[in-house]
């Protein structure tokens, strides 16, 4: 099992790492660049500022994302600045910030997608003007970046998720998932990966309905008790998203469901801390997004000097380790970890 086995054991050390590394922190929004040695290589004159651009602003993972970013890009010598929509569900809005970025000339543009396609051709046009692009989190089609950044496979996030969640309800009866906005390419994905998941192993888990909260606190709250009343059955929710598992949990930890409907997904563990210890939650997974977005940084900066082109077999440093760029110019991060009542403490993100 994942939380038993080495693997899980060296996620829990860097988890804790890092967790401490989020402890000392980075306050300013931009770093100064390092003063230019010998301008003769590509790396010496390569243009490292960025652009981070999360689904939306007000979120707590991409906060601790952008963390990450921040400690990397100031190692690196570059500056970065943070732009995003309010809403989570804003494609449109994630455009407007890439043409920004565009005709900012920045050297690279670390983004989620919060659409497949719909942020596609301006991606294109800021590739066309020599800016790199880094999918992270949330990818795109292949074409409209340099890199994806993956936190994890889709089946090992998939995986996890429908683990838990049988684990919890005795592996039968009905559930339900909600989900972030309805175009977020990476909780489709892994709700694909849960749907063959379900079909294949688990036979007595009905998936009943697919409800979207939009990553947003109030919209994913109201939901949660919507489904509740539609479902009077209902044994479970997975909620694939850090604003909507934590927003359920809220809801149900004063509803007469507390206890009797299990909820797990991804979450992070300060969201989730002060529903583990009530019982209202057992077990919810996630990554450590602070490393996450120091990968996606250190990626761009080795597009952006030119020591990679995103083609598989591409390596790359990340602080002391190196990465390697797999299929589809796709770097990996590595494999969700479970939180639960015995380990949460452990965790600052
Ligand atoms: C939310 C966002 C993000 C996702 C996490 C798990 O914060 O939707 O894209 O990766 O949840």
């Amino acid at each position: 099992m994942l939380g038993k086995s080495r693997a899980g054991l060296r996620t829990l050390a860097s988890l804790a790492a890092a967790s401490l590394l989020l402890a000392a922190g980075c306050s300013s929004g931009t770093t100064a660049p390092a003063a230019s040695g010998a301008a003769s290589s590509p790396a010496a004159t390569a243009n490292l500022t960025m652009t981070f651009l999360p689904k939306n602003l007000g979120n707590a993972y991409f906060d601790t994302s952008f963390k990450g970013v921040q400690t990397a890009v100031a190692a690196i010598g570059g500056t970065v600045t943070q732009v995003g929509p309010a809403k989570g569900d804003d494609p449109a809005g994630q455009v407007s910030y890439i043409n920004t970025a565009a005709q900012q000339q920045v050297g690279a543009l670390l983004v989620s997608a919060n659409d497949k396609s719909a942020i596609c051709d301006a991606l294109k046009e800021a590739m066309t003007a020599g800016v790199k692009v880094v999918t992270f989190d949330s990818d795109t089609t292949p074409d409209c970046r340099n890199l994806f950044v993956n936190q994890a496979t889709a089946e090992g996030i998939a995986k996890v998720q429908v683990d838990m969640i049988a684990s919890q309800i005795g592996d039968a009866g009905e559930v339900a998932i909600l989900s972030a906005s309805a175009n977020a390419t990476n909780q489709n994905a892994w709700i694909d990966m849960m749907k063959k998941e379900f079909a294949a192993s688990h036979p007595n888990i009905k998936l009943v309905d697919t409800v979207y909260g939009n990553d947003d606190d109030q919209t994913s709250f109201d939901k949660t008790a919507a489904l509740l009343q539609s479902h009077p059955n209902l044994k479970g929710i997975i909620s694939p998203t850090t604003v909507g598992i934590s927003a359920a949990a809220r809801y149900l930890s004063t509803s007469k469901a507390k206890g009797k409907v299990a909820l797990t997904g991804l979450g992070t563990p300060n969201q989730m801390r002060k529903f583990v210890e009530d019982g209202t939650v057992t077990e919810f997974a996630l990554w450590n997004p602070e490393e996450l977005g120091a990968l996606a940084a250190h990626a761009a900066a080795a597009l952006a000097k030119g020591e990679i082109t995103g083609k598989e077999g591409d390596k790359f440093k990340a602080g002391d380790k190196e990465y390697t760029v797999g299929a589809d110019a796709t770097v990996l991060l590595g494999e969700p970890y479970r939180f639960n009542k015995e380990n949460i403490a452990n965790f600052n993100f």
